[in-house]
């Protein structure tokens, strides 16, 4: 039998595995998450996209008037961007370099973890755009049941500031539904799968979350976020995504691709740099 590393009580990584998604208190140090504010800043104005626009883009009658004011009429975006790790080293740090590889690896039950991505998430005050629910597996290249994301929020979140919220258990079902806009329940074109059904409000569980709090949910955890309706208030949010010993590189078709999915062959284990193994560090 394999032993990990405990970092955390092992009821959580029950609780990960029983419901697909687990709630952290006080699990990272409230300086670390804090200093990734102006790496953030710095992210959102050079490298992001603003789906407050693509929400107006996708979204069929909604039609974006003056670029100042999104498409319903509040002034907040929400802006996003991915990769961030790649070119800069406090995101490569914060997601390779923390408690949180390890962290990971006792959830997961898996020996080694490599980073698949990391992503910012801002909704500024009065953002009215609600994510929309969505299973993350639907948008990575990777097979497998150890895939996890991160989430780790710079401020407050309720369900009034745009926290994350998830349709517990989810995660059991192996349905593959297909990607969506994110803003939109609209599916990307050229995808497979099934549309995401509508969700029951009482099945949808949403935390109420401090600095230092993290959540993780399971890759194929159909979850969304509430609209950030805070007047002064941004919800920023950084969240990165890890695979486990089971995962391997699966094309799916009409997700997005980054430059190296044209060079891995399907069924390899990540083992491309940009995939970099980052539990155990050697
Ligand atoms: O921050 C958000 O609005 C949604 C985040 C999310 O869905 C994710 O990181 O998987």
């Amino acid at each position: 039998m394999k032993t990990f590393d405990s970092f955390i009580d092992e009821s959580f990584v029950d609780d990960f595995w029983r419901d697909g998604f687990v709630v952290l208190r006080d699990v990272i140090d409230p300086d670390v998450v804090s200093a990734m504010a102006d790496p953030i800043a710095r992210a959102i104005s050079s490298s992001s996209t603003d789906l407050t626009e693509l929400g107006s883009i996708v979204t069929p009658g909604n039609v974006l008037t003056d670029p100042n004011v999104s498409s319903n009429g509040n002034t907040g975006r929400f802006v996003a961007g991915t990769d961030h790790w790649i070119n800069d080293l406090d995101f490569a740090n914060f997601a390779c370099a923390t408690v949180i590889p390890q962290i990971v690896a006792q959830i997961l039950r898996s020996e080694s973890v490599w980073l698949y991505e990391d992503s910012v998430l801002v909704k500024e005050p009065n953002t009215a755009e609600e994510t929309a629910f969505h299973q993350d597996l639907s948008y990575f290249h990777v097979s497998g049941d150890q895939i996890c994301i991160v989430w780790v929020p710079l401020d407050f979140s309720s369900p009034d500031t745009g926290a994350i919220r998830f349709v517990k258990g989810s995660h059991l079902d192996q349905t593959s539904y297909r990607p969506n806009w994110f803003v939109s329940d609209e599916p990307m074109p050229g995808t497979k799968g099934e549309r995401i059904p509508r969700i029951p409000a009482e099945a949808v569980i949403n935390p109420t979350l401090s600095l230092g709090d993290v959540t993780i949910h399971h890759a194929r955890t159909l979850h969304g976020a509430s609209a950030n309706r805070s007047p002064d208030q941004s919800r920023r949010a950084i969240s990165i995504r890890y695979c486990g010993d089971d995962a391997r590189y699966h094309i799916r078709e009409g997700a997005p691709l980054k430059p190296h999915h044209t060079t891995i062959r399907e069924g390899d284990p990540l083992t491309h740099e940009r995939c970099p193994k980052v539990w155990p560090l050697a």
